[in-house]
């Protein structure tokens, strides 16, 4: 049995407030729209809020790209409101995990606004340069940028600037360690203010290898699997960063959690990062999950023949048996990076996104739940490019050869499926907002909203509800080791949990066929998202059975 940690035993729901509830009728979410939803998050028996950026930002990546990293942009309201929202979670008995994006900041930040001035700045080494007599700066892909390029030229210092994302996110130098010490100051402050944990956004990205070594597509494929983000969570100082800003900062804050987003890091390492006598980081999340069903090159390209659900299942019991020791994990489907899970990985039907939330919430792992998929929010399948708001699909678009393909699989996968507007009830613009919506919202508004699933006991809100219960009166769910039968079955998913005598079996239908499973009769009922049990399991039937 592993070490209790409040942070293994809670089922973390993500805020993404430019899309949760807009009260002062700008079309965009709010914090006093947080706030005065805190009755619905309790209701749903969650224990922590994650919450998506709130500082003031350039807009260029919707938050990602912090030009002030201890205020809060007035969009979102006041650092008050902020304060009151920790207040009243504390209350409620609830925790708040924010977002920093401590890997770069906006290229209006101030740091960057004297950097950019002359290389004898004192902020000029809080980022990477390429000084311009040394040549064409060596190829790194820059995910956001019109070109892919990674590097974009700044005439008053004749050096180029690194940034990983979008040419408006310079790269922070974490080698300089006066720049590491501001990082630091900024994590105190906010702890201070007694936030619970922070989520470290592309932290796997922080170190930079400064021998500048070339990279090929060839070099790429050959050692990091194709994939960019491999390459780049393989800087050499990053374990030697990880672990001061545990000593400096977090060991002091020993109740709050450290999560890491983490593209670019496999079951091969994850316990580098999270085991406890690492005393770097306490979760890390991966990519592999998400990254099924891709073609390998990096552009979000969705494989043709599709993806086999063999694959999930080794995908995800690898990620649940590495932590069988030691350290331990978070498990999604979806983020504001990722589309609707249930547009995603079942097909839009209630009863796959109740079988997506029976996986979500008995796995061995903590659950992150994103805001909607509770009440199993769809894509909303944009057809025009004009139609996206997101950096991540303009700036692939314009580099595409195949526009429409591209346009076809973005339907599916795009960040903004998942950053449409939460429906609240059949109202205009379902409740969001009284003005025009940043972002559209999603037209089955009408039928599909909280107000209508509260009044269904069938619904897939009240099957979460459930759902999040059970894994609450049932340590086993938590705790209990996890063990999968018929791995070779392509539909089947079925696993065990074991936690002394406490022996639970779920059974999972991931499919929109009937499959047989005559020993899905064996054994009392814990939960179903069918009326009744039959030795045939419906399509995207699930089956939580005690024994
Ligand atoms: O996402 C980082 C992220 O998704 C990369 O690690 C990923 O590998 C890359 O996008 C290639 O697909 C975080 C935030 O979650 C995201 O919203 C931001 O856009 C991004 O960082 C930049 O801050
Ligand atoms: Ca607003």
């Amino acid at each position: 049995m592993p070490m209790p940690s409040w942070w293994k035993e809670a089922i973390i729901y993500q805020v993404y407030p430019r899309s949760f509830k807009d009260c002062n009728e700008d079309g965009i979410g709010d914090l006093r729209g947080v706030l005065e939803q805190l009755e619905y998050i309790r209701s749903l028996g969650v224990d922590a809020i994650y919450l998506n950026p709130i500082y003031p930002s350039s807009g260029h990546d919707n938050g990602y790209d912090i030009t002030d990293f201890c205020a809060v942009d007035p969009v979102f309201g006041t650092i008050g409101q902020l304060e009151e929202l920790i207040r009243r979670l504390h209350a409620m008995g609830m925790r708040l995990i924010q977002d920093l994006v401590i890997n770069h900041t906006s290229d209006e930040h101030e740091w960057f606004k004297q950097a950019q001035t002359s290389r004898d700045n004192p902020y000029y080494n809080y980022y990477i340069w390429w000084p311009a007599e040394n040549g064409k700066p060596v190829n790194r892909r820059g995910f956001f940028d019109p070109a892919c390029e990674a590097w974009r030229y700044n005439t008053a210092t004749d050096s180029w600037y690194l940034h990983y994302f979008s040419p408006h996110q310079p790269d922070l130098n974490w080698d300089n360690p006066v720049m590491r010490q501001d990082i630091y100051r900024i994590l105190r402050w906010w702890l201070e203010k007694g936030i619970d944990g922070l989520r470290f956004d592309a932290l796997t990205f922080i170190s930079k290898d400064k021998h500048w070594p070339e990279m090929t597509e060839e070099i790429l494929k050959d050692k990091y699997q194709g994939d960019w983000g491999h390459f780049y969570a393989n800087g050499p100082c990053l374990h030697d960063f990880l672990r001061e800003m545990h000593e400096e900062v977090m060991a002091h804050y020993p109740d709050a959690v450290a999560i890491a987003e983490a593209s670019g890091v496999g079951t091969d390492r994850v316990l580098d990062f999270v085991a406890d006598d690492r005393k770097e980081l306490n979760l890390l999340y991966h990519f592999d999950g998400m990254s099924i069903g891709f073609l390998p090159d990096g552009f979000k390209r969705l494989d043709p023949a599709g993806y086999s659900r063999r694959e999930w299942k080794e995908v995800y019991s690898r990620w649940s048996d590495v932590f069988r020791q030691r350290g331990w994990g978070p498990i999604y489907l979806g983020n504001h990076d990722q589309a609707r899970m249930v547009s995603r990985w079942g097909d839009d039907s209630p009863e796959s996104a109740k079988l997506l939330f029976t996986f979500l919430l008995t796995m061995r792992a903590t659950p992150f739940i994103f805001q909607g998929d509770e009440l199993g929010m769809t894509n909303i399948y944009f057809t025009r490019i004009e139609e996206y708001k997101d950096i991540e699909t303009r700036q692939m678009y314009g580099i595409a050869e195949d526009k429409e393909g591209f346009l076809a699989d973005q339907r599916i996968v795009a960040r903004d499926n998942s950053r449409t507007p939460f429906q609240w009830d059949a109202s205009p613009q379902a409740c969001f907002t009284t003005a025009k919506p940043w972002i559209r919202v999603n037209k089955n508004y009408k039928t599909l909203n909280r107000e209508a699933e509260e009044k269904d006991p069938n619904s897939v809100l009240n099957y979460v509800r459930r759902l999040i219960r059970l894994r609450k009166e049932n340590p086993v769910l938590t705790y209990g080791d996890y063990r999968l039968l018929l791995p070779e079955h392509p539909a089947l998913y079925v696993y065990q949990r074991r936690l002394g005598k406490d022996l639970v079996t779920v059974v999972l239908n991931f499919s929109a066929e009937e499959q047989v499973y005559p020993e899905v009769l064996q054994g009392r009922i814990l939960c179903n998202n069918y009326e009744n049990r039959e030795a045939r399991l419906k399509p995207w039937q699930a089956v939580v059975i005690d024994g």
